[in-house]
């Protein structure tokens, strides 16, 4: 058949590297950039085969996200416009590690017939295309637009330079029939921003937040991005630094993740900063933090994680819920009932998950990694995740969307202009602002700055919600990281054997002490975190934990 030799004739010419084996991981392949070129290659090639299966439109990613610069990766977004399903995660890894064209082109076939894949047939479907700023970025995407022209049917959209998040959102524009274009990703945004703004109570107006928002942008794909947002937006002034033009280097001493695990400001921030709102995007812009320059002879900073941004969150749609559910509520025959939910990983602060029961909310844990966070925020009529790395969004069922639009018309016949309608508005703002895609830094920004606006807070004012317990991470190298299972969301060691009492002796010696070991799914190390009411209390805790796991696994020193 000419599909299966067009197949293997193409693929013949992307010999995978000896020596090496890819895994799909929490977040795609990832691996130095250099030896990527056939897993490029094969993942665009699992794309379009889901793009078969569904019938309908794929998204694929090349991004590194807060890797090294010279690293790079690809992952496939579904046509939801969350992360390829799980189900699929497999085969993806059999089709990547598969020695030769002959048993790839097997594998697929194979597979094709057991999922009902049409190979070859007249289906047709696209899978749109994006890559992040990374140098090796743009042979990587040829590669990639060479594996889906090997599949007859599919055809390649190049969207360009995007961050990770507006890919996703272009996903699941396309296939709900909307607009899908970059343009419209940023009039969307900017536009449900304005709206918030517009609708920040005028007696709260006089306690407009104060100054300026300093954004870092990893010097990666964000910062170039917000600058042609900004142009966009009004009520709002940013400054961005480390765009990436510079002579930056791409996460180097930036970014998200370096703020979030180093506690300290990103490289270009300072004493002139001490006190200003700030924020630091990761290097695809999938991950938000905030933070505050502490004092003008160090680095130091007051972070504001994901568990802060999600508590904001929180806090913003729980009041709006209360007020739509207000008992004298006279103007609405019924109220807006939602089942509201939280979720979050075993790295989120132990004072964030006991600030978020104190509130009334609906606190849940899942394993590490987005794909399960949003799968599970997804069961609620509003679903709010966060990890504490500052990945995280906020989902509405699409059942309770048309509910609060329904609403929304009453209550602009009934009351417009009163309390109720405003909340109603606001909410349906925030399903507008907020990527129900994928967590997304750009508009989660907007969001954190439009409830800001809302309650009149500082960032100080902000980050006193909850005092953070004290925390330390360590990893230790290890012989074989899969020899450690966890279950109960990653807070409980299955294997090995025994471990867990270890761990748990250790832990009881400490006040609010709270520890927990995992895998990493994206090095091959153990993770250890530790958390108690003093930062001596958890630098030991992590570091006597740390000293069983490489006695029992047989392993290296203990790195930060
Ligand atoms: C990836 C995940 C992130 C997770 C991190 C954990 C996505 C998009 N990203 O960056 O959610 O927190 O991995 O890394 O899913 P680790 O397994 O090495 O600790
Ligand atoms: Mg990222």
């Amino acid at each position: 058949m000419a599909a299966i030799q067009n197949l293997l004739e193409a693929s013949s010419l992307f010999p995978i590297p000896s020596g090496l084996s890819f895994s799909y991981g929490t977040a795609g392949f990832r691996s130095d950039a250099s030896v990527l070129s056939s897993t490029v290659f094969r993942s665009a090639v699992v794309a379009a085969l889901r793009s078969l299966a569904t019938g309908a439109t794929v998204g694929l990613m090349i991004t590194a996200s807060h890797n090294p610069v010279g690293d790079n990766g690809v992952k496939i977004a579904d046509p939801d416009g969350g992360m390829m399903t799980q189900r699929w995660e497999p085969f993806a890894d059999r089709v990547a590690n598969a020695p030769d064209p002959h048993s790839l082109v097997q594998l697929i076939v194979q597979f094709a017939e057991e999922e009902d894949i049409p190979l070859g047939g007249m289906k047709s479907s696209e899978i749109l295309l994006g890559r992040d700023t990374r140098p090796s970025g743009e042979a990587l995407l040829e590669d990639a637009k060479k594996g889906i022209s090997a599949v007859a049917g599919v055809v390649a959209v190049d969207m360009g330079i995007l961050t990770t998040p507006q890919l996703h959102w272009m996903v699941r524009s396309r296939n709900k029939g909307m607009k899908a274009s970059e343009f419209d990703y940023f009039s969307q945004i900017a536009n449900s921003f304005r709206c918030l703004i517009d609708l920040v109570p005028k007696e709260l107006l006089k306690n407009k937040v104060e100054g300026k928002l300093i954004v870092d942008g990893a010097n990666g794909v964000g910062g170039g991005k917000l600058e042609e947002l900004k142009v966009m937006l009004t009520g709002l002034e940013i400054e961005i630094r480390n765009v990436g033009r510079d002579g930056g280097v791409l996460n180097e001493g930036v970014g998200a993740d370096y703020v979030q695990k180093e506690k300290v400001a990103p490289s270009g921030f300072g004493s002139a900063d001490v006190g200003t709102r700030c924020a630091s995007l990761d290097g695809d812009a999938d991950r938000l933090v905030y933070f505050r320059v502490l004092s003008p002879s160090s680095n130091t900073i007051d972070l504001v994680d994901g568990d802060k941004i999600l508590s904001l969150f929180a806090v913003f749609i729980k009041e709006q819920l209360s007020i739509l559910n207000k008992k004298e509520n006279k103007d609405i025959a019924s109220g807006l009932p939602a089942r509201l939910g939280i979720v979050q990983t075993a790295y989120a602060n132990g004072a964030s998950t006991d600030y978020l029961k104190q509130l009334g909310l609906e606190v849940v844990f899942t394993p590490t990694g987005v794909k399960y966070l949003h799968k599970k925020a997804s069961e609620y009529d509003i679903g709010i995740y966060f990890e504490a790395n500052g990945h995280g969004t906020v989902l509405f069922s699409e059942d309770f969307i048309s509910r609060l639009e329904a609403k929304q018309k009453e209550l602009a016949s009934s009351c417009a202009g009163s309390e109720y309608h405003n909340a109603a508005l606001r909410l349906l703002a925030v399903t507008q602002l907020i990527n129900q895609a994928v967590g997304d830094a750009l508009s989660g920004l907007l969001l954190v700055e439009a409830v800001l606006q809302y309650f009149g807070w500082s960032i100080q004012r902000w980050s006193e919600l909850y005092h953070d317990l004290p925390s330390r991470q360590l990893k230790v190298k290890v012989a074989d990281r899969t020899a450690v299972v966890t279950a109960n969301a990653e807070t409980q060691v299955v294997k090995p054997l025994g471990l867990q009492a270890v761990i748990d002796a250790e832990t009881v010696k400490h006040s609010r002490g709270r520890c927990f070991i995992r895998p990493s799914g994206t090095e091959d190390i153990i993770r250890v975190y530790a958390e108690a009411s003093t930062q001596e209390a958890a630098d030991s805790l992590a570091q006597s934990v740390v000293q069983h796991v490489a006695s029992v696994l047989g392993s290296g020193n203990p790195q930060k």
